[in-house]
């Protein structure tokens, strides 16, 4: 039940980072992969590291913040690759500013890259899943979906409003067959995170508030990505997975 064998799985913001790893392991459970990314550069060197030979993989490069380019790269997909049956709304950015320092054009970028962007593609591929009767769409939400923390105002609040916006895809299409869900990753060791990762003091904090006294490894979100993904979460609907070895369990 596990098995995304003959599924393929679009994954925006793949070319880095934890979307990078999800592709890989949604590939390695037998879906092709779309990746998606802006930079056409960075993305055909992702699609390049990870071709084995063994995994099925596709590159679409769009703005999916950008209405016009979603719907034409989604079109062109659906045409051209086949239809999508599973899509990660992963793609995001961050700022970290004091918010009376937060330039506004800062604030924007964030909420546009994190809530619009998974609102226009959400939207746009549910399009195609409802005249099948059939979908997967995953949203990577974040503590900061439940927690604030200094700093990462426009973060936190986007990624607040995309664990409602999960619960609204979930509300208007499960109907349809279409299972939308969250997945929360805890404080990870990525491109996002070095600079946190590189301060000694948010690294100890980090070691002491999580239950787990780690930071978690792109790869240990797989296996969660998968079960949402496929046929094992068929009745899961509007569920927030959070993968963060216990930071939320424990105050
Ligand atoms: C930060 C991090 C975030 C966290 C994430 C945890 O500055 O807080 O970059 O991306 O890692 O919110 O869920």
């Amino acid at each position: 039940m596990f098995s995304l064998e003959g599924k393929l799985a679009l994954v925006t913001g793949s070319s880095r980072g934890l979307g990078y790893s999800m592709a890989r392991g949604l590939a390695d459970a037998g879906a092709a992969v779309v990746l998606n990314g802006r930079d056409e550069t960075r993305l055909a060197e992702a699609k390049s590291s990870l071709d084995n030979g063994k995994r099925t993989l596709h590159a679409k490069a769009f703005d999916a913040t950008d209405s016009a380019e979603v719907e034409a790269a989604i079109e062109d997909i659906e045409k051209s690759i086949g239809p999508i049956e599973i899509l990660f709304n992963n793609a995001g950015i961050i700022k970290r500013a004091p918010m009376v320092d937060m330039p506004e054009s800062d604030w924007r970028a964030v909420v546009d890259a994190n809530l619009t962007g998974p609102f226009l593609v959400g939207r746009t591929v549910a399009r195609y899943m409802i005249q099948r009767r059939h979908g997967k769409i995953v949203n990577t939400c974040s503590l900061t979906s439940e927690e604030a923390r200094n700093t990462v105002s426009p973060y936190a609040a986007s990624k607040a409003g995309l664990k409602l916006l999960t619960q609204s895809m979930a509300t208007e299409w499960a109907q349809y067959n279409i299972q939308v869900n969250g997945i929360g990753p805890g404080f990870f060791a990525t491109e996002l995170t070095v600079p946190l990762q590189n301060d000694p003091q948010f690294d100890g904090w980090i070691k002491t508030r999580t239950p787990a006294a780690r930071w978690g490894d792109p790869d240990e979100l797989i296996g969660p990505a998968v079960f949402l993904a496929s046929e094992g979460s068929s009745f899961v609907n509007g569920h927030i997975l959070y993968v963060d070895g216990g930071f939320l369990a424990t105050m």
